[in-house]
């Protein structure tokens, strides 16, 4: 390798953790420091897979709960040769969910296990860190309604959760980090940051990972 990787930054957990805002404040503060930095989300909806996705999530289509997790899945496989051209070239990712809402959100149906969940993603790139933003859903509950799309309903979030959590103890290969996110939105930054920071340092001369495997 020419230059220092990227590293690969995943911020997870349920609807009204922060995510979104934690990860541009991320790529904002990463630049001011000197790193390149920019911000993924998925689901990507701007790809052909990702307004399947969109229009499901929207509930203006229906898809078999198999099929739905394989495009979900899908739409991160279509994006590895970008993400990799980009880490390679020094820039630090900044992703908003990851593998671990795919397989949180589909095990929280009846039926699913989390090993069938996972395998579509066994291989992608692996994160050199995953920050896992940690609310109870009473506190998610007071940051107003949950929104109209398929899945926002504190009962289903509920699951989501469970399942965020047997992943995280089922998984000491990946690097998960437990973020408070009850606190501030500054305070949460500023742990955030700081981990961001030490896993950029640690990533530079290892070689991109493969999830699960
Ligand atoms: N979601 C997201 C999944 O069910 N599987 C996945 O693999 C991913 C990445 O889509 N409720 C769900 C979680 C969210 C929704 O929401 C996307 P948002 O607000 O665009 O992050």
């Amino acid at each position: 390798m020419t230059c220092r990787r990227g590293a690969l930054i995943v911020l997870e957990g349920v609807d009204r953790a922060g995510k979104t805002t934690q990860c541009k404040m991320l790529v904002q503060a990463l630049e001011q420091s000197g790193h390149q930095a920019e911000m993924i989300r998925f689901p990507d909806r701007t790809t052909k897979i990702g307004q399947l996705i969109s229009s499901y999530l929207e509930k203006r289509s229906n898809l078999e709960d198999h099929t739905v997790h394989l495009l979900f899945s899908a739409n991160r496989w279509e994006l590895v040769p970008l993400m990799k051209q980009k880490l390679e070239q020094g820039i630090n990712l900044v992703v908003d969910r990851y593998a671990f809402s795919g397989v949180a959100f589909t095990s929280a149906k009846p039926g699913f296990s989390l090993d069938w969940c996972m395998h579509p993603d066994v291989g992608l790139p692996k994160p050199d860190l995953v920050m896992y933003l940690q609310l109870s859903l009473n506190v998610a509950s007071k940051r107003g309604e949950f929104g109209a799309e398929r899945y926002e309903t504190s009962v289903f979030q509920r699951a989501v959760q469970k399942r965020f959590e047997q992943l995280k103890e089922k998984d000491p290969l990946v690097n998960w980090k437990v973020i408070d996110a009850a606190r501030s939105i500054e305070e949460v930054h500023r742990e955030i940051k700081i981990l961001s920071e030490k896993a950029i340092s640690a990533a530079e001369n290892q070689p991109i990972g493969e999830l699960w495997k």
